[in-house]
């Protein structure tokens, strides 16, 4: 998969230490040529002399506006060096909440671009002429898009073929459908290893019995308990969370 982030940093985007792209799975999804993150600098696409790629709202008040022009001419640039149709991907409170089923949809796209947008917001008649598919991680706001750009590659890139070991599937982490549960996207259930008694705690007898029907009946019941108590919004009609697959847009 190819990743192309379009920011006004772009050296927050490093893949050498200690950069947060270069370190555990991202860093050896890299390593192994699985993804390649390419972060480009808005800034150099500015037409302006002063290479600026904001400027004040029209109708006033705080802030500042990301011009159309630099980030038209960034994605035109950026897209032409692949042949690959990139899934346009732009980071806002605006957008639809970030799932684990919007993360599997995503990993199934060969080539990503990232928008990272700084200041109030983005001039809205270059989002309307991009058409993104608006993304956003929660309900709160962030000094600029990179972060979330970067929450949605580490989520995404975990999901491509070869990146986790065969003893760190996917498919038993917190929000993945829980297969013996209908489908559904339950919370992970709890971990244990050595010793066997800590402070007085011991590891829950069923994990030591040998008894792997046991133990997986243990998990999901677990997980289920788990969801309905934390997070019960999960279990709601149609067991399927509040995140189905389709890009929209
Ligand atoms: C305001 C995403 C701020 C508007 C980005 C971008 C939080 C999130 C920013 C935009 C962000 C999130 C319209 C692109 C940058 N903060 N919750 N800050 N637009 O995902």
């Amino acid at each position: 998969m190819r990743v192309d982030v379009l920011t006004t940093f772009p050296e927050m985007f490093a893949v050498e230490a200690p950069a947060a792209l270069g370190v555990s799975i991202p860093g050896r999804a890299a390593r192994a040529g699985l993804v390649e993150v390419v972060a480009t600098d808005i800034r150099g696409f500015a037409a302006n002399k002063h290479r600026k790629t904001d400027d004040r709202p029209f109708g006033g008040g705080p802030g500042m506006v990301m011009m159309c022009q630099p980030l038209w001419d960034a994605v035109m640039h950026v897209e032409a060096l692949d042949p690959r149709a990139a899934t346009r991907v732009l980071l806002s409170p605006q957008g639809r909440p970030l799932t684990q089923g919007l993360v599997e949809e995503l990993a199934g796209r060969s080539r990503l671009l990232l928008i990272a947008g700084h200041y109030e917001g983005i001039d809205e008649r270059v989002v309307e002429a991009l058409e993104p598919l608006e993304v956003s991680l929660g309900d709160y706001v962030l000094s600029g898009g990179e972060l979330a750009a970067m929450v949605v590659i580490d989520a995404v890139v975990r999901l491509l073929p070869g990146v986790l070991g065969d003893g760190e599937s996917a498919g038993q982490d917190s929000f993945s459908k829980a297969p013996g549960a209908g489908g559904r996207r339950l919370l992970d259930c709890p971990h244990y290893t050595k010793p066997r008694e800590w402070m007085g705690r011991a590891v829950p007898e069923v994990l030591l019995s040998g008894d792997h029907a046991r133990i997986e009946a243990w998990r999901l019941a677990q997980r289920v308990e788990r969801t309905r108590a934390r997070r019960p919004d999960l279990l709601g009609a149609g067991g399927d969370g509040a995140d189905s697959a389709g890009a929209g847009g």
